[in-house]
């Protein structure tokens, strides 16, 4: 049944804690006044169904605790924009709302580009008669950014609903989630909607099964007994800053375009695995044999593709590739398929684990299912990193499975672990792979987590 999540992002009375004392207390340092809101918009960590979001499969992530919160002091009598962030590394930045732009160029874009693609989402659905109001911002995050754990999506859907807040306009769970997922995509990635989604639907103690077109998600209650710890491999990707992410979305595209071809369907409208499953009307397990019959193993050259599908390298261009795309001239079709297809039944399988009654092989099952999707993520979809690698490999005496979160090349992993095994696992992970950190810092990069609330606002 799907959950109680309808309904709009809700505002709380603020909560007397450290987090936000500390950033009362830095937003008075800064502008000497008190903000008139708050929000907070958490990270999350995805448990099963990884690089399937964008093909149009349903993903099962949770909320974390490290979040995305923002002071914010609306100023009625100017458009100003004033971001103040409490890490030094990421500058203050300073724009008129009545006339900014987002530019995107080479390498990773600035921080303060994601904070703008929220506020040009909800820009472009206000009613034109309304007054812009300025804001003056304070911005802490404490997800590890880069590293798969959603801190980019945390950051642009707090300006969008700070934003929206601040022009008294209030909006649903899932048609802010829905915003916010086209709104990031200004920065250039071509991500599918899972950590929006998981932002703002997200309720406490529970994962989400979330599914796509129309938006929708369904509570997973994990079985007792199951812990999840993340695992940080201390390399980095920021996804906007390579084509690596959106390389991956157009050869999903690719290849559902070319067997839509080859079964004389109307390929161009064919955008997403997904949609090519639905326009047969077939199961996953026959979409796996589709792939294996129908795409060959090899990589296809730029030129392949054009004369498969009849059309001209520009026509190409429109259809099927992103801007950042246009240069690649070979792609690897079957193998990301593969993993697309078997990924997606991984999680109709793992939500018909969590929603059977717990027994004794429960957590093996799923932990498999982890170890699996790994793999696949390795061999298949090439979006692991060594130490990502290694830290899998590691894992594997003390945990029910491991996998790699979020999108890959770095970042973190997740693993299943029974309760009585996390302090050793740890420990264990501390003495083999983060001996050479400073004790201090390993709390940030390596905890067991549970299922946190969605995105709030606090006045
Ligand atoms: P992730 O896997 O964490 O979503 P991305 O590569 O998509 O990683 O986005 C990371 C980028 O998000 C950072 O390079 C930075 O520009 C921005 N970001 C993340 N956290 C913060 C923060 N606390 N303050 C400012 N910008 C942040
Ligand atoms: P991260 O690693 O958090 O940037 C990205 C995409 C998701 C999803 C995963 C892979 C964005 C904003 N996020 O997440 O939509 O495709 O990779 O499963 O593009
Ligand atoms: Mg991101």
């Amino acid at each position: 049944m799907p959950s109680e999540n309808s309904g709009n992002v809700p505002i709380r009375e603020l909560p007397q804690t450290d987090r936000f004392k500390e950033v009362a207390q830095l937003f008075a340092a800064h502008y000497a006044k008190k903000p008139d809101f708050y929000v907070r918009v958490p990270g999350r960590v995805n448990l099963i169904g990884e690089h399937i979001d964008y093909c149009g499969y349903g993903v099962c992530p949770m909320a974390l605790e490290q979040d995305v919160v923002l002071a914010v002091a609306v100023d009625t009598k100017k458009s100003i924009l004033r971001l103040h962030n409490a890490e030094k590394i990421y500058g203050d930045f300073e724009t008129d709302l009545k006339k900014f732009s987002i530019s995107i160029g080479d390498g990773a874009p600035d921080w303060h580009q994601y904070f703008l693609c929220g506020i040009k989402g909800i820009f472009d659905i206000l009613p034109k008669d309304v007054d812009l109001q300025g804001m003056n911002v304070v911005v802490s995050g404490k997800i590890p950014p880069s590293a798969g754990l959603s801190s980019s999506s945390a950051l642009v859907s707090a300006a969008a609903l700070a934003t929206a807040h601040a022009h008294n306009f209030p909006m649903s769970k899932e048609k802010i989630a829905n915003l916010c997922a086209e709104c990031e995509r200004y920065i250039g990635t071509q991500g599918g909607g899972m950590d929006q989604a998981i932002a703002f639907l997200a309720t406490e103690g529970c994962a989400k099964l979330i599914e796509f077109s129309p938006l929708r998600s369904t509570d997973i209650t994990l079985p007792p007994g199951a812990v999840f710890v993340i695992a940080h491999s201390l390399a980095k990707l920021n996804k906007a800053a390579t084509a690596d992410f959106n390389c991956r979305v157009v050869e999903c595209r690719l290849a559902a375009q070319l067997i839509a071809k080859k079964r004389g369907l109307n390929w161009p409208n064919i955008k997403r695995l997904g949609d090519l499953q639905k326009a047969l009307g077939v199961d996953l397990t026959q979409m796996i044999t589709i792939v294996q019959e129908t795409i060959s193993e090899e990589l296809y050259t730029k030129e392949e593709i054009i004369g498969e599908l009849e059309t001209t390298s520009d026509q190409l261009s429109q259809t099927s590739l992103t801007q950042n795309t246009t240069h690649i001239q070979s792609f690897k079709l079957k193998q990301r398929a593969l993993h697309v297809f078997r990924e997606a039944r991984n999680v109709e399988q793992w939500a018909s684990f969590c929603t059977s009654p717990p027994d004794s092989t429960t957590l093996s099952k799923l932990g498999l299912l982890m170890s699996k999707s790994h793999e696949s993520l390795r061999d298949l979809y090439e979006c692991s990193h060594p130490q990502l690698d290694r830290l899998v490999e590691l894992s594997r005496e003390l945990t029910y499975g491991a996998r790699l979160t979020g999108a890959g090349w770095g970042g973190c992993i997740v693993a299943l672990v029974a309760p009585e095994n996390v302090d050793k696992y740890i420990n264990m992970l501390k003495e083999k792979f983060y001996s050479h950190l400073p004790p201090e810092q390993i709390d940030s990069v390596l905890f067991a987590t549970s299922p946190k609330a969605g995105a709030c606002i606090f006045q």
